[in-house]
């Protein structure tokens, strides 16, 4: 068990470090409270949802591969290990729900006839933790995504019943925003596309704009919801052409007001979604954050506290737009225990905002403008080296959750008493 004393004594001198370089650690652990992380639901059930008994995840060209034992299979259960990760993380949480948990009642609910009732459920929950809700249409996982499009489809009945689901979940979404007094993040990602060369682009491109315009005909005030739109680069199926890229949603975000959802794994791995950042919000009010790790392609692997997620908080952060940038989490792996990756990634997001807030930007930002590379970079390298760790663990501490080390044998006992059970 981590010693309180010891971890007081290394975040005092941690913070004399730190007020050194004129950054005050007493600020920073006070503005991480504006880093609200929202959890994806769907790390604990490898995105299977709750529609049909062991619903798997099927088509999209996303994939969830491992078989460790101790899934969710029941709502009981996915709230079970939510409240097992919140009880394991600093700060504060929202949830992002997907279309396909709602509570169903055992009975099949097309995606075209959901309603609020299905999500009430959840937003007592929510209300009871004081947390927001976030939501996505689910648009795949489903008999009429089967062909590879959804909104983009020529079939003109599978197009209208995806307009359909979309309405409805924006207004599942807005109703969640009013009842709990946040606005609820509802994003759109299709999975549509085609694995060869098409020839008629332009066509889905044309008909996913009429159906995103038609999809978002009715208007709900922002404190109730905020629609977001993801875009990708390929996936498993769609390798060689993605209706929704980014240049088609970036156009669609500026002209329509909309959020841009930048996911860290839907683009070319030489480029940098961190630089992407401040570039969108010269143009759109705000963004939504889908924080992943790629490993040779978008394969969500857990988050780590890697180069690429450190220069996206570093950026937000340098852009002083933490209130304009929206937090999600999209990362599955069923290779390990569901619960443990899913706080080892949380908290790897967070600690990322915690070494941007601990920037000495003012020493920075001095350098760069008297045009002194060197001292820039050597200062870079510094605080690399500083002790983050120190002031991390003690975030933890104030927050009363397991310091550094200790939420390992945590989430070890939630595996013997409960998730091998299952
Ligand atoms: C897929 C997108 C999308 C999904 C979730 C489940 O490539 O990243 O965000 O992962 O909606
Ligand atoms: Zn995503």
């Amino acid at each position: 068990m981590a010693n309180k004393k010891f971890i007081e004594k290394a975040y005092l001198a941690a913070k004399e470090q730190y007020a050194a370089l004129g950054v005050d650690t007493g600020e920073v652990l006070e503005r991480m409270d504006e880093v609200v992380i929202s959890l994806h639901c769907w790390q604990t059930d490898d995105v299977g949802g709750f529609e049909k008994p062991n619903a798997e995840l099927g088509g999209g060209g996303i994939q969830v591969t491992g078989n460790y034992p101790g899934k969710s299979t029941t709502i009981a259960e996915m709230r079970d290990d939510l409240d097992k990760v919140m009880s394991l993380l600093p700060g504060k949480q929202r949830l992002n729900l997907h279309a396909i948990y709602g509570e169903f009642g055992g009975k099949p609910v097309d995606r075209d006839q959901i309603e609020v009732k299905h999500f009430q459920g959840w937003i007592n929950w929510a209300k009871e933790r004081s947390m927001g809700l976030d939501f996505n249409a689910t648009c795949f996982s489903h008999p009429k995504a089967d062909e590879g499009f959804t909104l983009s489809s020529k079939n003109e009945g599978y197009r209208r019943f995806w307009v359909e689901h979309v309405k409805r979940c924006r207004a599942i979404a807005a109703e969640m925003g009013k009842q709990l007094g946040t606005p609820s993040v509802h994003n759109t990602w299709i999975p549509d596309g085609m694995k060869d060369t098409p020839v008629d682009r332009f066509g889905h491109r044309a008909l996913l704009k009429k159906s995103l315009d038609e999809a978002f005909m009715d208007e709900y005030p922002k404190e109730y919801m905020k629609d977001a739109i993801e875009s990708k680069l390929f996936g498993i199926g769609s390798e060689a052409f993605v209706v929704g890229s980014h240049d088609f949603y970036l156009g669609y975000a500026i002209k329509n007001d909309k959020l841009i959802c930048l996911d860290n794994g839907h683009f070319h791995p030489t480029e940098q979604v961190g630089d992407k950042i401040s570039a969108v919000l010269q143009f759109v009010d705000e963004l939504l954050l889908h924080v992943t790790r790629g490993v040779r392609w978008d394969s969500d692997h857990v988050v780590t506290f890697n180069d690429e997620i450190l220069l996206i908080a570093q950026e937000v952060i340098r852009s002083d737009a933490l209130s304009r940038v929206n937090i999600g989490l999209d990362f599955f792996d069923a290779s390990i225990n569901r619960v443990g990756a899913y706080v080892v990634g949380t908290r790897a997001t967070q600690k990322a905002f915690l070494f941007g807030l601990l920037e000495p930007r003012g020493e920075l930002l001095k350098f760069e403008e008297e045009g002194k590379g060197f001292e820039r970079l050597a200062l870079l390298e510094e605080m690399k080296s500083k002790p983050f760790g120190a002031v991390w663990d003690y975030y933890c501490l104030i927050n009363n959750v397991p310091v550094g080390v200790d939420y390992i044998g945590e989430i070890q006992k939630y595996e013997e008493g409960i998730l091998s059970k299952r």
